[in-house]
């Protein structure tokens, strides 16, 4: 068993201190680093060491990537973990960090690079029989005729994406065919300001999918494994908000065959590490959209499910190891949740940083909490709300969910607004409760609470 020695970790919050936890349970060395307005960091004070790497605002210090590489190289890092966000799918970064001498605990520049442009991760999952959404092969050409042909054999409605947008940025619905030029026009321009490339594809558009993602562990060397799916189909403004696994009530062959497609996909495109495949489900088919190529915010749920320690699993193939589980190994037992704990204002969604007076953890049978807080501890304004996440398990969802509507009385978080209240509500709507809801569900109950 080769091991990392020394692990520079990239990012801050809760997923810092997982992935110092990790380090620390394998016995590999760390390195914190923070910026300015994050010297109170918990991790801060569980790192071997500490390195501040320059002022509050991200572009400053967890976005400048000659600030951390400086780190890892008066550090002795040996490797460096990205976390999520940030530098995390910056294939530069990767490629910087590997010419420097440092492991990348991801996959090669080359393969983010090949995800990030959302034509040629398209083009990509279709050579390995990776179910997509109809559209166009490949970009949308400029010519009108020719943009016209394909989107009237799509069929209306259709969606115009940005090749470099994701994660619900940069996208357009066309209902009927007189507004297709217009807005594929408007959908390049905009996409030329904000991702400094211009380049359009064109899908079919989904009136009421599920976002259901496929978790993947991948070493490199020709091995990889799925460890099933996750809903995450709760969310506003493209913002996730409630998670589980598996995600319920799938078409079980559908589901059996996307899971092994994703798996072919990954020895295919010499994947390495752990990823997600994003998935639109309707009618009882998956239609791919996006990879993720980082670790997730929702990655417990599958850990919970799985008994895989999927941060630690990067680790070690980051190491150089090749996978230590089989896919026979690999069994779901129960069934977990995640409520994302936000820093904002429950009536409008304001962010909402300020000190916490005073913070309890839940507890009990199921029950996980992967936070950075303690009472005392002033959330900055500079970064995301997200200050924790509550995972329940239970052998049912049913027995999940009422863990969590335990948990979620039983957490304080005084001195700031929370989405708490939120979570409460939400783990006893009748609608959620039934599962499988779709991706606008969320929207609609908050817009119906308003009237
Ligand atoms: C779609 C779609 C319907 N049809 N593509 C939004 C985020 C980005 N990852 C893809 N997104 C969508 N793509 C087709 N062809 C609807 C969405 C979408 C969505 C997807 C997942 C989760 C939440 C969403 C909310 C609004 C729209």
């Amino acid at each position: 068993m080769q091991k990392l020695e020394k692990v520079l970790i990239a990012n801050r919050g809760e997923i810092a201190l997982r992935i110092l936890r990790a380090c620390k349970e394998m016995g590999i060395k760390t390195v914190a680093v923070y910026s300015t307005a994050d010297r109170d960091l918990m991790h801060l004070g569980l790192a071997d060491e500490t390195v501040c790497i320059g002022p509050a605002p991200g572009a400053q210090s967890y976005l400048s990537i000659p600030a951390i590489i400086s780190a890892a190289e008066v550090t002795g890092a040996t490797a460096i973990h990205p976390g999520y966000g940030f530098l995390a799918e910056n294939a530069d970064f990767a490629e910087q960090v590997e010419k420097s001498g440092f492991a990348f605990i991801g996959p090669t520049a080359d393969v983010i690079r090949l995800m990030g442009d959302k034509v040629s991760a398209k083009d990509a999952m279709i050579k390995s029989g990776v179910p997509v959404v109809p559209g166009s092969a490949g970009p949308l050409p400029e010519d009108e005729d020719e943009a016209l042909r394909i989107a009237r054999e799509v069929g209306y409605p259709v969606i115009i994406k940005a090749a470099g947008g994701g994660g619900g940025r940069g996208m357009r619905v066309v209902h009927k065919e007189e507004d297709l030029i217009k807005s594929a026009k408007l959908t390049r321009t905009e996409a030329g300001a904000a991702f400094g490339n211009p380049m359009v594809y064109l899908e079919k558009f989904l009136g009421n999918p599920r976002h259901v993602e496929v978790q993947v562990l991948s070493d490199g060397q020709g091995n990889a494994i799925h460890l099933y799916d996750r809903d995450c189909s709760l969310q506003r403004r493209h913002q996730k908000v409630l998670e589980e696994a598996p995600a319920p009530l799938l078409d079980e062959k559908a589901r059996a065959e996307v899971l092994q497609r994703c798996v072919d996909a990954c020895v295919e495109i010499g994947y390495r590490g752990a990823g997600t495949f994003e998935f639109l489900y309707e009618d009882g088919r998956f239609y791919f959209i996006e990879m993720n190529t980082r670790v997730q915010v929702e990655h417990p749920v599958t850990e919970m499910v799985t008994g895989v320690d999927i941060v630690k699993e990067m680790l070690s193939i980051a190491a150089g190891n090749k996978l230590s589980i089989k896919q026979e190994d690999v069994k779901i037992l129960g069934h977990s949740l995640e409520c994302r704990i936000n820093a904002e204002d429950p009536d409008n969604f304001m962010p909402c940083p300020g000190k916490v007076k005073h913070f309890h953890a839940p507890g009990g049978n199921g029950i996980r909490v992967d936070s950075h807080l303690y009472s005392g501890y002033s959330v900055p304004p500079n970064y995301d709300s997200l200050i924790g996440k509550l995972i329940s398990y239970g052998r049912t969802r049913d027995e999940a969910m009422a863990r969590m509507r335990n948990a979620l009385e039983e957490i304080v978080v005084d001195g700031i607004k929370t989405n708490i209240p939120l979570h409460r509500d939400l783990t006893r709507d009748k609608g959620f409760l039934k599962g499988g809801v779709n991706i606008h569900y969320l929207e609609k109950k908050l817009g119906m609470d308003k009237h």
